[in-house]
């Protein structure tokens, strides 16, 4: 059984997610980003933190988990070595780099970072990069439902993990037309809205 390390309305959610896609036995620790639970599986304080007991591996940081668990699994992802698995890694590279990073660094300067460095001048450049961000996601998405066209991968959980941050948490409006029919379409998979609960619920109890 796999043991998540994380909190609700965190990169957690991500793998809750994958782990609900996939099917798998997990358990979770509730540990909110720099509690001393955290930091007992990262020294950083942040989570996601995935344990894996039978693989003795204790492994952080969300993409690495879910490439991890979608390569020991065999699902959600194209095979290693393979040109779709290429273009695959691509793009959750550009998720995280134009996507994530724009969200990240807008949430550092608004909460995350101590509050005598954070500089909120630096938020409207992060709106810009996401908004430029949504219009290259448009040329970069083909005819099929998802970003890998039939095939649902990782990088469908982390742009839309991205695009409900962008809504509720950063309240950046999402754009319409082939770009937000596909974040709609990914958004309201049964597995996320399983996860959400299931991380909720491991808080409440
Ligand atoms: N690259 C890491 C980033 C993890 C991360 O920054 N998580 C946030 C919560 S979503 C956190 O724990 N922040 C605490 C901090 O930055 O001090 C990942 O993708 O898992």
């Amino acid at each position: 059984m796999y043991k998540l390390v994380g909190y609700p309305q965190t990169r957690a959610t991500r793998v809750a997610w994958m782990l609900e896609e996939i099917g798998a036995d997990y358990e979770i620790e509730p540990a909110p980003p720099q509690s001393d639970a955290a930091r007992a599986y990262n020294p950083t304080g942040k989570v996601p933190v995935l344990v894996d007991p039978d693989a003795g591996l204790t492994i952080s940081d969300s993409v690495a988990i879910l490439t991890y668990l979608g390569d020991r699994h065999g699902v959600l992802t194209f095979p290693a070595g393979t040109p779709e698995r290429g273009r695959q890694d691509s793009l959750t590279q550009f998720c995280v780099d134009e996507v994530e990073g724009a969200l990240w660094t807008a949430a550092k300067h608004s909460f995350a970072l101590p509050e005598e460095v954070r500089c909120k001048e630096v938020k409207p450049a992060c709106k810009f990069e996401f908004d430029r961000a949504m219009a290259t996601l448009e040329t970069r998405l083909g005819d099929g439902p998802f970003a890998m066209g039939e095939t649902f991968t990782i990088p469908d959980i982390l742009f839309a993990h991205c695009a409900n941050w962008a809504e509720f948490g950063t309240k950046w409006p999402l754009p319409g037309g082939k770009v937000g029919d596909y974040l709609g379409r990914v958004r309201t998979r049964p597995a996320l809205a399983r996860a959400e609960a299931r991380l909720k619920s491991e808080v409440a109890a």
